[in-house]
């Protein structure tokens, strides 16, 4: 008898929810920096293991943003947790609990959704036992399923998140097909490859206001070389100029990045070539937004 689970990823912005996708999959298809709002939209992480098919479901993480797209993001993160089995709510364990943090939590609680807590990023703890109070008081606060410390890095705790996982799932077709690992089509896996590459590259200013869109992707007949040419967007001239950087080098060092990770994933040479465009404000224009395909709509 086959089973399934469906299991959403939640929690603040730069808690790890990607870093922990990844590891539990085991391959990389979620964007990860250390800048925050990394995530835009929901990415579907899908692993079978014999009968069971365990979806996870990466969201953007909760943050205070003014932006019309902040408001798609936050959207996309609410929605995602009532469409799941459980919710896997990710903490980082080396900062104190936010406010957003007890917001969420009671709120699922409140909606009885099954909710296992996550506490990322126990590498960083030199005394293991400082996390005991933060541990207890989740407990006596929320009641979830199940707690469990974890470090995404190290792989440090997934196997426990994965028997977790299988205690919940239930008798069910398998909604994928068993060798699938994403749902995201490849033009966006490569678009999110080149835009965590600027993410990490370029000056807190910049990021933010950054969309990349992979305007054409395709295989030659006569060689193995997989062509990508790639937009990115940024708000303003000046940022374009940041982008490209003095005689072209950041641009070079972005594409040349995002081409070793682009030829690592789909396993062929790649000739990537990236153009600068600026569209002024696009954070706030609908249609922009929607035309990156950062709504659901
Ligand atoms: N030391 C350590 N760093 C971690 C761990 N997990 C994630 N990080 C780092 O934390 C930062 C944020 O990680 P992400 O996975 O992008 O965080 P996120 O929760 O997806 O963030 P958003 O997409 O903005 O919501 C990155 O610099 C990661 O390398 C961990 O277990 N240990
Ligand atoms: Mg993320």
């Amino acid at each position: 008898m086959t089973k399934s689970v469906f299991l959403t990823l939640s929690g603040r912005t730069n808690a790890g929810k990607s870093t922990l996708l990844n590891a539990l999959i085991g391959e990389k298809i979620a964007s990860v920096s250390s800048k925050p709002q990394t995530t835009r939209t929901r990415i579907t992480g899908i692993l079978t293991k014999n009968e069971t098919q365990f979806v996870f479901i990466d969201t953007p993480g909760l943050h205070h943003g003014k932006t019309r797209l902040s408001t798609h993001m936050m959207k996309t993160a609410e929605d995602s947790a009532s469409d799941a089995d459980a919710v896997l709510y990710v903490i980082d364990c080396t900062k104190k609990l936010h406010e957003q943090d007890e917001k969420m939590l009671k709120s699922i609680a409140d909606r009885k959704i099954q909710c296992i807590i996550i506490v990322n990023k126990i590498d960083l703890l030199q005394d293991k036992s400082k996390m005991m109070p933060l541990l207890l008081r989740l407990e006596n606060d929320y009641h979830p399923y199940a707690i469990i410390p974890v470090s995404a890095s190290t792989k440090d705790g997934i196997d426990e998140i994965m028997k977790t996982a299988e205690e919940i799932a239930q008798p069910s077709v398998h909604f994928f097909p068993d060798d699938k690992f994403t749902d995201q089509p490849e033009k966006v896996l490569a678009s999110e490859m080149i835009r965590e590459k600027l993410l990490r590259l370029l000056d807190d200013e910049v990021p933010h206001g950054i969309a990349v869109t992979v305007e054409k992707m395709s295989e030659r007949d006569d060689k193995d070389l997989l062509d990508i040419s790639a937009v990115i967007y940024c708000e303003r001239e000046s940022h374009k100029g940041i982008i490209i950087g003095k005689n072209g080098s950041m641009i070079k060092k972005i594409s040349t990045s995002a081409r070793h990770e682009l030829e690592e994933f789909f396993q062929i040479q790649v000739n990537l070539q990236c153009f600068v465009k600026v569209k002024e404000d696009w954070r706030n224009k609908e249609g922009l937004i929607r035309s990156f395909g950062l709504t659901e709509e």
